[in-house]
């Protein structure tokens, strides 16, 4: 095998978000850029020589030849194996139970998640660790690091690999392994849950509708659902992942899954909708006129945990994000578990699930999982609560009515501003920070602020910290909001503001969450002022 080296000038605006790197299909397409990044990875991890690797993705356009450059980048830099989903497909928790069940050393994921894809969209690149999760951040700053000082990277001058026939192949000394995205991630779901249960369920007359959203989960639900539980051919819809998400996009909420929504919302709507997103990590939840919010999904979890065989034994604690409604606090204290709050970004729950003292955990933005992989996992949200409906008999709207009751309901919406100019969007945030000191006490309408921070954050087990992570102010009787810059957008700044109330009067736990969150959303914007400093008169999107 000839290997080739290829001098660049480094790449300016390669730090990874939130969740990997993030930027148009056109920037990614320019020349070098996506091997510059993948040779930065391999340097950030101390070099792929000799290791094992994972490799897939969600099947967006430009994932192809992404797949081809990391095989040749990985052959050139000494890489001993790299398994491969076919056809470079792999849903993001299905590579993360891949990495862990085959103990590789890690995994690249090609995937910007819920963002568009195609010429105009975005494509995105990833890495996660041994134990199947996303890099920490001490990693993701090494490759950051590496790729400012970048100035050639090597690759394998060879023709492309065959990665749509499963079994192995070489490229040079490499073992490149192509094998069945949706076999081992099936399996470990038949583990979990209770099919048997389920499939009863479903054979009683349960209907389900299941919206891939033209994306990665396509093929796994269909197994899943339809072949090995029943469900009824075509209760799957949109179904064939597509390079372009059939120019939707695929990101599961009742704004971008509308047409299940409406369904959902409409006369004859099945028992069950939900709905995942471009790499299968995210899940949407409803029940026959009724939406459920990730944030009540994650508590609803938490309190009927008990109901699915992998957690019989019960929960050893959970987690969610910080912005995440205060819901499952609620379960948790309840169950007289440990419920830690941790910056947003799956990163974060790592090293909790690995020292074993969370098993649930969960995210506002629409995502939930468990300690079976180091990812959320959206379809296995979906058999969780198909798991909980059948055990418990109930459906999604009466789980709901039972949970509030109970609980107490935590109203709760996300506003998001979209494509905001960034020096505007940093006035807002740096307007909000000059206020904290003197926030507590101060009146806002009917509500009193109780306490102002820039939530900052230490892990438990590591002892790592991240500051900045947005700014949260509670009020007396438990509402709250939060303002937080999106780390995963890749135009302008995405501002998103995260409203929250608790509320325990029976007489008032089904009211429009916006209406009942009117005074929480009258303060937020008399504190960031975010009309006069980005002239926006109203959110892009309200979930
Ligand atoms: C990613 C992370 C999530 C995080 C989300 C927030 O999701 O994996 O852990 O909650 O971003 O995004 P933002 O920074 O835009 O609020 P995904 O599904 O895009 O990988």
């Amino acid at each position: 095998m000839q290997v080739k080296t290829v001098v660049i000038a480094p790449f300016d605006d390669q730090k990874p978000g939130t969740s990997g790197l993030r930027k148009t299909t056109a920037r990614f397409s320019e020349p070098g850029y996506l091997e510059a990044y993948v040779q930065a990875i391999w340097d950030g991890i101390g070099g792929v020589a000799g290791k094992a690797l994972v490799l897939g993705g969600d099947g967006r356009f430009f994932n192809d030849h992404a797949a081809q450059v990391v095989l040749k980048v990985a052959a050139a830099g000494g890489a001993a194996r790299i398994i491969v989903g076919k056809g470079a497909i792999l849903s993001t928790p299905a590579a993360s139970h891949l990495i862990r069940l085959r103990k590789a050393d890690g995994g690249i994921i090609l995937s910007a998640s819920h963002n568009p894809g195609g010429l105009k969209g975005d494509v995105g690149v990833k890495y996660n660790g041994a134990n199947g999760g996303p890099a920490p951040e001490a990693v993701t700053d090494r490759i950051h690091a590496a790729t400012k000082t970048l100035t050639a990277y090597t690759i394998a001058d060879a023709p492309d690999v065959d990665i749509d026939r499963l079994g192995e192949t070489r490229l040079g000394d490499m073992i490149v392994e192509v094998v069945d995205p949706v076999t081992d991630y099936a399996a470990l779901m038949e583990r979990l849950f209770d099919f048997d249960a389920i499939a009863g369920l479903i054979a009683g007359g349960f209907r389900l509708r299941f919206d891939a959203m033209h994306a990665v989960t396509g093929p796994y639900a269909k197994v899943l659902l339809e072949d090995r539980l029943g469900a009824a051919p075509g209760s799957v819809v949109n179904a064939t992942p597509l390079p372009d998400f059939g120019g939707g996009h695929p990101d599961p909420n009742p704004i971008w899954a509308r047409e299940l929504m409406e369904t959902m919302m409409g006369p004859d709507a099945p028992d069950f909708g939900a709905a995942s997103d471009g790499d299968g990590d995210r899940n949407m939840i409803t029940g026959r006129g009724v939406y459920v919010t990730p944030s009540d999904s994650l508590a609803v979890i938490a309190a009927n945990a008990t109901n699915i065989p992998a957690f019989a034994g019960g929960l050893a604690g959970v987690a969610r994000s910080m912005p995440t409604s205060a819901a499952v606090d609620r379960v948790a204290e309840a169950l007289g578990i440990a419920c830690h709050e941790t910056p947003t970004g799956w990163k974060y729950f790592g090293s909790l699930l690995d020292a074993g003292r969370v098993t649930l955990c969960g995210e506002e933005s629409a995502g939930t999982g468990s300690d079976h992989v180091r990812e959320k996992d959206g379809l296995w949200a979906v058999l969780a609560w198909l798991n909980i409906l059948a055990r418990t008999g109930k459906s999604v709207a009466d789980l709901m009515a039972d949970h509030w009751a109970r609980f107490g309901r935590n109203y709760y919406t996300r506003h998001d501003y979209e494509g905001v100019e960034t020096d505007r969007a940093a006035l807002v945030m740096d307007g909000l920070r000059a206020q904290l000191n003197d926030l507590p006490g101060r009146k806002l309408g009917a509500l009193t602020v109780s306490a102002a921070d820039d939530f900052a954050y230490t892990d438990p087990v590591d002892g790592s910290s991240a500051t900045g992570q947005g700014i949260r102010i509670r009020f007396e009787g438990g509402a709250r909001v939060v303002f937080r810059l999106s780390g995963t957008g890749t135009v302008g700044a995405t501002l998103r503001v995260y409203l929250e109330r608790l509320e325990t009067d029976p007489a008032a736990l089904a009211l429009d969450p916006q209406e009942a969150l009117a005074p929480v959303i009258a303060a937020a914007e008399d504190l960031a002022q975010i009309r006069a400093f980005t002239g926006r008169e109203a959110p892009d999107v309200i979930t």
